[in-house]
């Protein structure tokens, strides 16, 4: 510590000198020159650099900080401006102050220093003393105190632990086949992370699309993290919000949040690089059907193409798209199809032609088309970047909507190029702004997603597009989701793949899941049964595998493990109004479906252990428990409150930590006392229609719950004009009453009954309902039933 804070204001002093001398050594921002306050921010001249700080709403910070005058602001993440000016600028000798209603920003002036505190005065996040924003070329850094106990989670899709402290990350999107479990980087960049310290909680978001670095005390002593930019500006948002809910709130309202997936992308999804020909394919959907396995989507990957060309079919392979898309569709399956960025150089090829001719590509300086090659071979890269290549890509899934696909596959988005070393040189377009792959790079699968599903939605006319994308930035759950890219068939991905969904949503993507039983590599029986389980409770749940593993269908490994997996699959069915609602909450608050235990027990120190971090909240009610697959029993942590096993309805006292059955077939799964869970009968696929009776379980507790119930075509975006079913669900055992909300929207409930299961109510025989006395059934020892009519005004209940 000592050494460190005697030798920086030295070096900053020569810094100057030094670089005069072309060394390379650090040029510090240096001493305050001049501040002002301008309409929307504080503007803050240094020696070497220039700042400005804004205030986004009261709970979110702006500080941008550069070493020339910036001119232009740009962002593809940030859909949100500056709100007002700080109140209360006041300076005072060595340093000045401007708060919002939730949080006050100091500036020291010698050097510049920045520490935002809460309105009570406790510090957030603050600059480290000795060692002020600086540049090593034309790479930024900002490093920030360490606070003895802090803990960093999210950072997108990264592997490593739930708490990230003593470790450090990049992001610069790659293609990594067979990732390692400690692999970095990986597909995505979402420069993004959460602290924890004291009872304190903040968010970070770095908006620089270069290369970036962030580390969270690793190999500094423990004196300070850091985080850095390859190129442009420190430009980056503090979020102030208590609590790790109203920080990912924020988080989604500057980035946006995932619009309304369509119904079916939660159900099960079958995929294999490739089903081909047609006839293998209407196969694979026929034996779901025959076998009553539930399913909704069939995917065809690259071998749906002619030599890979985007945006074109196979006509020996697939010579009637359109007929074989219909005849699936008419067995309740959706098709989805892979579309890579490469497009292939061959004239004659539309997509080619058309790319020249307009100049849709990224270049050389020289003005030439880069070519690099991918799967078609040689290939142009279009420049998402600019307004009409996004439009154009966009137009030409005509091609595909018209036979009938609703959902869009985009691999490969990195951008990845064998050799996966694209030159530093290729330039883009950046709306105007013109720069090159060194920053376009890592936004490439963000623009790419939004041309696929601003295209698409267009071109689908009411209907929701379902948008897949292996890489992107910050913001990506605007137009896509997510899955996690090339894993290998083992435990250890299983496992992984839950820190991932769940740090992902913890980064404000909260429709993701990995390649179910693994993409590489063959899982044994134990394994793939596993992962098929702990896939009924991912938000995505698709089974994926490569070219050259055996087949993994629900049925390829014997009718032992059909029969567990099928009934998976099968609750996967009956737990979709739950899923559902969560997904719908998801899209108003930016809370994920897969939640962290970090989200609601932050200050809980057990839920970081290495042993208990992949634990997860799915929805509100549900918690869940990833086990290995060899694992006969488990050891698992249960936090505050009580909790009841979904498949036992075994009570446990929470704050414990608790040894479980974990039987391949029986995933540890608990509800949350008080908890509400919807659920419907057996389908096949989502367009069934269910028996009318909707399943509302309720497990007794002490805590009043409130549930959100939610409920809309599944298909359009007709809830956005009223046409939706939306009813609170709020039980309070203090006084033994159960109300459910006037139903809103005009959209009519598929159900009409609500079955009414009691969980562990024990000596509970009638209910009163409007008035109304009711007797219940004894459907187990702990469960007691009573069908009621939804109705269509509040319906009190008493017990
Ligand atoms: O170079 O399309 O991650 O899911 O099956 C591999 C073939 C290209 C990578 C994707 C994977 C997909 C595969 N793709």
């Amino acid at each position: 510590m000592k050494k460190v804070k005697l030798v920086f204001p030295i070096l900053m002093i020569l810094s100057p000198i030094l670089m005069l001398a072309q060394v390379d050594f650090p040029v510090f921002a240096g001493k305050v020159k001049s501040i002002k306050s301008t309409e929307h921010s504080i503007v803050v001249k240094t020696e070497n650099a220039f700042a400005e700080i804004y205030a986004y709403s009261p709970t979110v910070i702006r500080i941008r900080i550069s070493r020339t005058e910036p001119k232009s602001d740009f962002s593809y993440a940030v859909i949100q401006q500056p709100a007002s000016s700080f109140r209360d600028l006041k300076e005072q000798g060595d340093a000045a102050g401007f708060k919002t209603d939730s949080l006050e920003v100091v500036l020291f002036k010698d050097p510049m220093r920045i520490v935002v505190k809460s309105i009570k005065g406790e510090v957030i996040s603050e600059d480290y003393p000795s060692l002020p924003v600086s540049w090593q070329g034309t790479e930024v850094v900002c490093y920030k105190k360490l606070f003895a106990d802090e803990k960093f989670l999210g950072l997108g899709e990264k592997t490593g632990n739930l708490d990230k402290r003593g470790n450090s990350f990049e992001n610069w999107n790659s293609d990594v086949p067979a990732y390692v479990t400690n692999e970095d980087p990986l597909y995505q960049s979402i420069p993004f992370f959460i602290g924890v310290h004291g009872k304190v909680t903040y968010g970070i978001f770095l908006d620089n699309s270069f290369r970036t670095k962030f580390n969270f005390g690793a190999s500094t002593d423990e004196q300070f993290s850091s985080f850095s930019a390859a190129n442009g500006e420190m430009n980056y948002y503090i979020f102030g919000a208590s609590g790790i809910a109203g920080i990912i709130s924020d988080y989604t309202w500057l980035t946006g949040r995932m619009p309304m997936p369509p119904y079916w992308s939660l159900g099960y999804h079958q995929c294999r690089w490739s089903y081909f020909p047609e006839f293998q394919v209407i196969g694979i959907a026929q034996q779901f059907r025959d076998k009553q396995i539930p399913c909704d989507a069939i995917y065809l990957d690259i071998d749906y193409m002619d030599s890979y060309k985007i945006f074109t079919w196979n006509r020996d392979k697939f010579p009637q798209p359109k007929a074989m898309i219909e005849k699936l569709n008419g067995m309740g399956f959706h098709v989805v199809t892979i579309v890579d960025p490469g497009i292939k150089v061959e004239k004659g090829y539309f997509a080619y032609d058309e790319g020249v001719a307009n100049n849709y590509f990224a270049k050389y300086p020289d003005g030439t088309n880069y070519i690099g090659s991918v799967w078609p071979g040689r290939c142009h890269f279009p420049d998402f970047t600019k307004e009409p290549v996004r439009k154009w890509w966009g137009a030409a899934f005509s091609r595909l909507i018209e036979p009938g696909v609703e959902g869009y596959w985009n691999d490969m988005n990195e951008p990845s190029a064998w050799g996966q070393s694209i030159p530093n040189i290729i330039q883009f377009d950046f709306e105007g702004r013109k720069g090159s792959i060194t920053e376009a790079h890592n936004i490439y699968g963000l623009e790419m997603s939004r041309a696929t599903f601003e295209g698409t939605k267009a071109l689908l006319k009411g209907k929701r597009p379902f948008v897949i994308t292996r890489a992107g930035f910050a913001g990506v759950q605007r137009y896509s989701m997510v899955w996690t890219g090339d894993n290998d068939a083992t435990d250890d991905h299983m496992l992984l793949s839950a820190r991932m969904v769940t740090g992902l949503g913890l980064s404000g993507v909260s429709f993701t899941g990995p390649d179910v039983g693994g993409f590489m590599g063959n899982p044994t029986e134990q394994l793939f049964t596993r992962w098929m389980s702990l896939g009924v409770f991912t938000p995505f749940y698709r089974n994926h595998s490569a070219w050259d593993t055996k087949s993994k269908e629900p049925w390829a490994f014997g009718p032992n493990v059909e029969k567990m997996v099928k009934e998976m699959i099968m609750q996967r069915y009956r737990l979709l109004p739950y899923i559902y609602s969560a997904f719908h909450e998801s899209t108003l608050s930016g809370m994920p479906v897969a939640r962290s235990l970090a989200i609601n027990y932050t200050f809980d120190e057990k839920v970081y252990w290495w042993k208990y971090q992949n634990e997860y909240l799915f929805g509100d009610n549900l918690l869940v428990a990833p086990v290995s697959c060899n694992q006969a029993a488990a050891r698992v942590y249960l936090p505050e409150g009580g909790w009841y096993r979904l498949s036992s309805g075994e009570f446990y006292q929470g704050s414990s930590e608790v040894t479980v059955d974990a039987p391949l077939n029986d995933l540890p799964v608990f509800v949350k006392a008080s908890g509400i869970i919807p659920m419907q009968s057996d389908i096949q696929y989502t367009a069934q229609k269910p028996s009318p009776t909707l399943d509302l379980h309720i497990y007794n507790g002490v805590k009043p719950n409130s549930y959100t119930y939610y409920e809309d075509d599944g298909m359009t975006y007709q809830f956005e004009s009223g046409q939706y079913y939306q009813r609170n669900i709020n039980f309070e055992p203090g006084n033994k009453t159960i109300i459910l909300t006037k139903p809103e929207g005009t959209y009519p409930s598929k159900f009409t009954t609500l079955r009414l299961i009691f969980h562990s109510f024990d000596d509970m025989m009638t209910i009163r309902c409007d008035g109304k006395e009711y007797s219940l059934k004894l459907r187990s020892a702990r469960e007691r039933t009573v069908e009621i009519p939804a109705g269509s005004g509040p319906v009190k209940i008493t017990y």
